[in-house]
Order: structure tokens, then C-alpha cells, then sequence
């Protein structure tokens, strides 16, 4: 052991393990090359090894580590620990106690924890363990993780994260990281408080491949990128709380709105049956241009093209498409509009939105109507207030979009005769629209189309005005405003359309809402845009 506690970069965390290795790869190359491509912390985990060979292994390990002054800590084994003269142990819940363990350790071992739940950190913090790692984040092929409770995914992550707040307690996630779930892990594994991970622990995506150093380098780029960014929650837009007024509002969603007719951005949409037609029509009267692209195997050219992505689930189909399209574009830094159409009508719906899209990618927007954002923020405060069935909304909308973007790190929109948005501090209303709006299929969706738009006009401007890194944000760009122009665009559209002396009712409503789509300028929206900003 060495004379002081080291002080440890826990952000990329390699966990190792023979059993793993690739054909015609040999553990110290594949630890040597995942060293140079990035890894900060090695843990040598032998679940199957016999005392000598593991002996042997540890050794091997702290020799190669010290070599390039990485700490080594042991899973599991305190004697393995002091015998190779390792910088301490990694402990399971069922292993050996943290106070066994600190007697029999010197006092600069490090001593980590694993823990799945409120009461593993309460008491880990108690123990006054040097970290914890949290998981599994995601099913794994590395360990059991069968067991109900075992997956705790990135919500499960982001309330123990809530609990360490405080503790000065490093934290880093595990289980089924690989690199292109890990920019949601990490943007979504931070408490609504803004306390966040110190980095994330890997065994396969680095000791199972052919290419361990490149495998490290690509996680360790995204850490980089991650790491470079304030500790704050989620930031899609891009002022301060007080830079927002109605008036900046506006100029900006007039300036946004020549700015899709100028840029064109590509608007990728796996949307509802019901739809796709009309809201690739609504694209191109916008100035964007369309393409509804579902199957996972293209998702990832498509990603490449800058733009925006919509996500609708009307009709749940393409769940592969849905999860491949969104974790491509964020690894991308490309806008992704996530629109839950009816979210709370059945648990498959809950399913598929809690436990698999919002834990895999990490929407820049999250745009509902009451029944739907009530469904997804699924608050008990939230709950109390209640969601009128009848439509008309929450007691205090603000605060509901509040919360949704704080729960969830992004924007919000939740869509009604007046619209809310938020970033989680600032609320901006609209009350533009009309009601013909709720007498066509689809307006919620055509409101979705438009938000991609222009999140993913935006994205590109932002881009075009200072190319190169995004500093660790998802997207570049200001999405509160985007999300405010989208809406301002369609809803200014509709008023306009609905007074159309040819407009008699729905029918004769719909082709002219396209029609005053393509008509829109700037200067109407000026002249219509009806908003006001709160601030908390
Ligand atoms: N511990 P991979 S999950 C070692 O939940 C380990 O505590 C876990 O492996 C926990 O990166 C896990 O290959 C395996 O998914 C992580
Ligand atoms: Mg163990």
C-alpha cells in the first residue's frame, strides 16, 4: 500500500476480468492498451480464479499499473488486496463488512461499495466508504442481474445520486455502459440538484474487445466532453434564467423561423400511421425537409446528417428504430424531440417510454399534451393536483413543466389552448391557436414536427456560428427558444388559416393550415405571438 491515500480520477472506472477477453487477446496487452486509450482506475475482478491465480493476476497488475500511475483496487478479496500490494478493495453487499475490512486494511486503503438502492447508499455513507458504484444502470451479460430490483436504470440512478447529495461521496454507474448509452447515463444520472457521477465503471465494452485501446479512447472522448461541462442541471438552453423575455422571445422565434427557410434542416421522424403524411407536409410548408425514416439499420447514416429527430410513439411500432434513432443522434449531438402520444392509455406505452426510451437516449424535448406529460412526469405531487380528464390541464401547469424538465433534464412542452414551456427555471406561455386545432387528427403531432424543426434549425445555426466541440452539452443551441418558435409557428399558422374565408370546418381547415404553414414570415409571427415569461 502506498503511504497516502492516492487521490483517485474515478471517470473511467475499467473492471476486468480474464473470462472476457476476445480470442487471440491477452489480459496485461488488452489492460496495457486500455490504459493508454483512457482508463483513470483498474479493478481486478476474478469471479473464477483460485487464490494462487488470482494472486498471480494482482500482481501482474499492479506492476503494469504502477508502471503508468493508475491505482488498482481488488474485487472482493482483502488478502489478495495486501498481498499485491494493491490501493485497496471494491466490496459487493454480500462480501466482507466495510468495518471488517478497515481493520484488516491499512488506513489508506481505498475501500468502494456496491450499491443498488436508498438504503445501500444511506448506509454506505455511514460506513464512510471512498465511493460508491451504482447498478447495474442496464442489463448486463456480466453479471447476474436477473434478480427484480437488480436494474435500476438511469431514474433509479438519478435518486440515489439525490441521496448522495451532500455526502462528498464519489459516485460512479455500471452495468451495460457501452459508448453510445453513455452520454445518457451521464447526462441523465444527475439529481435533480445537479449532484452528478464522478465517472462510469466498464468490464465488456473495453475487456471484451478486439480493440481495447480504441474502446477506452471512444469512452474516454465522451467523458472528456461530458466532464468539461458545469455540474448543473441540464442545460438545452442557453441564457440565463433573466436573458429570457417575452420580447427576446419573439425576435428570436422571427429570426428562427427565416433561419429553417435558409438552413433546411433535414427532419428525421419515426412518427404514427395516422400521420406521416401530414406531418411531412407540415416539414416542407415549414422549409424543412422530411425524410420518416424508422428501421434500426439505418439510423445510424441518418444521425450523421445535421437536423432534428422526432420521435412519436402514436402508434408503438419500431421500438428498435425508436432506440437506435435516439441514442445515434445524441452520440451525434443532434436535437431529439421526444413526443409520448398517449403515453398513460396503456403500461406497454408506460413501458416503453420509462424503461426503455427515456433510460436509453436523452431527449433535448419532451412535448405532450396534459394526459401525457402528467403520465410521464408520474409524480406524486403531481398526482395530488391531478389531471383533469377532461383536458383542461393542471392546478399550475408551470410548475408541472418545471418538474418534468428538472425530472428529466430537458425542455418541456406541454401543449393546450395556452402551451407551456420550460427548461426547469424559466416558463414560457403562449397563447396562440385556435380551436379547429382539436378537431383534426394530428395537430399534436404537426406540433411535434414543428418543434424538430426548429430545435434542429437551431442546432445547425448554433453549430455554423462556433463549430467544434458542443463542451460536454448534448446539442448546441438554444432549445427553449426552438421549442417556443416551433410552437409559436404552428399555432400563429392556425389563426391564420381558421379565418380563411374558404376555411368552413375541419376539412377545408386542414389544407389551408399547410397552406398558411409555407405562408408564415417572420414579420407575422411579430405581429401575432402572444407570450409571456416567468421566471421562479
Ligand atoms: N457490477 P458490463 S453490474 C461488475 O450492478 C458489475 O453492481 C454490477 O459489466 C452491479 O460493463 C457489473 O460488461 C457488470 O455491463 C458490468
Ligand atoms: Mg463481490
Amino acid at each position: 500500500f502506498q503511504a497516502t491515500k492516492p487521490t483517485i480520477d474515478y471517470s473511467l472506472y475499467l473492471v476486468t476480468g480474464r473470462n472476457y477477453l476476445p480470442p487471440g487477446k491477452t489480459y496485461l496487452q488488452s489492460l496495457e492498451e486500455a490504459i493508454q486509450g483512457g482508463v483513470t482506475l483498474v479493478q481486478v475482478r476474478e469471479k473464477d480464479a483460485e487464490t494462487a491465480d488470482f494472486l498471480e493476476i494482482a500482481l501482474q497488475t499492479v506492476a503494469l499499473c504502477r508502471k503508468h500511475q493508475i491505482p488498482v483496487l481488488i474485487n472482493d478479496r482483502i488478502d489478495i488486496a495486501l498481498a499485491s500490494n494493491a490501493d485497496g478493495v471494491h466490496l459487493g453487499q454480500e462480501d466482507m463488512s466495510i468495518a471488517v475490512a478497515r481493520k484488516l486494511l491499512p488506513p489508506n486503503a481505498v475501500i468502494g461499495k456496491s450499491c443498488k438502492s436508498l438504503e445501500h447508499v444511506r448506509e454506505a455513507i455511514k460506513e464512510k466508504v471512498d465511493y460508491v458504484g451504482l447498478g447495474a444502470v442496464y442489463t448486463t451479460n456480466t453479471k447476474d442481474v436477473s434478480a427484480p430490483g437488480k436494474v435500476i436504470g438511469v431514474k433509479g440512478l438519478r435518486s440515489i445520486l439525490a441521496e448522495l447529495e451532500g455526502a462528498g461521496m464519489p459516485a460512479v454507474a455500471i452495468g451495460g455502459i457501452k459508448s453510445n448509452n453513455l452520454l445518457r447515463v451521464l447526462h441523465g444520472g444527475v439529481a435533480p440538484s445537479g449532484h452528478g457521477l464522478h465517472g462510469v465503471a466498464v468490464v465488456s465494452e473495453i475487456m471484451a474487445s478486439t480493440e481495447p485501446r480504441a474502446a477506452s479512447e471512444r469512452l474516454a472522448r465522451i467523458i472528456r466532453s461530458w466532464s468539461a461541462s458545469p455540474r448543473v442541471p441540464a442545460s438545452f438552453s442557453s441564457f440565463e434564467a433573466s436573458m429570457y423575455t417575452a420580447q427576446r422571445v419573439v425576435d428570436s422565434a422571427a429570426k428562427l423561423l427565416a433561419q429553417v427557410r435558409e438552413l433546411k434542416p433535414l427532419v428525421h421522424q419515426i412518427t404514427n400511421n395516422v400521420v406521416k403524411a401530414q406531418s411531412a407536409n407540415a416539414t416542407i410548408a415549414l422549409g424543412g425537409s422530411p425524410i420518416m425514416a424508422a428501421a434500426a439499420e439505418e439510423q445510424a447514416d441518418l444521425a450523421r446528417i445535421p437536423g432534428g429527430l422526432l420521435i412519436n410513439f402514436g402508434t408503438v411500432e419500431d421500438m428498435d428504430g425508436m432506440l437506435a434513432a435516439g441514442l445515434n443522434a445524441n452520440l451525434n449531438r443532434k436535437p431529439v424531440v421526444f413526443d409520448p402520444v398517449g403515453v398513460g392509455a396503456t403500461t406497454y406505452r408506460q413501458t416503453c417510454a420509462h424503461v426503455q426510451l427515456l433510460n436509453t437516449w436523452q431527449p433535448a424535448v419532451i412535448k405532450g399534451n396534459a394526459a401525457e406529460i402528467g403520465a410521464i412526469v408520474n409524480s406524486d405531487e403531481v398526482k395530488s393536483q391531478g389531471v383533469d380528464s377532461l383536458g383542461s390541464g393542471f392546478k399550475d401547469p408551470a410548475a408541472v413543466v418545471r418538474l418534468l424538465s428538472k425530472q428529466e433534464r430537458c425542455i418541456s412542452v406541454l401543449s393546450g389552448p395556452t402551451d407551456y414551456i420550460s427548461d426547469g427555471s424559466t416558463v414560457i406561455r403562449l397563447s396562440n391557436g385556435h380551436p379547429l386545432l382539436g378537431q383534426i387528427t394530428g395537430a399534436g403531432c404537426m406540433l411535434g414536427t414543428a418543434i424538430a424543426t426548429f430545435c434542429g434549425a437551431a442546432s445547425i445555426a448554433a453549430e455554423r456560428a462556433a463549430p467544434g466541440d458542443a463542451y460536454g452539452s448534448l446539442v448546441r443551441g438554444d432549445m427553449l427558444t426552438a421549442a417556443a418558435a416551433g410552437v409559436l409557428a404552428l399555432t400563429v399558422a392556425s389563426e391564420i388559416a381558421a379565418q380563411r374565408s374558404d376555411v368552413r370546418g375541419p376539412g377545408t381547415f386542414l389544407p389551408a393550415l399547410i397552406d398558411e404553414l409555407a405562408n408564415l414570415t417572420p414579420e407575422v409571427i411579430r405581429q401575432r405571438a402572444k407570450v409571456e415569461v416567468d421566471d421562479e
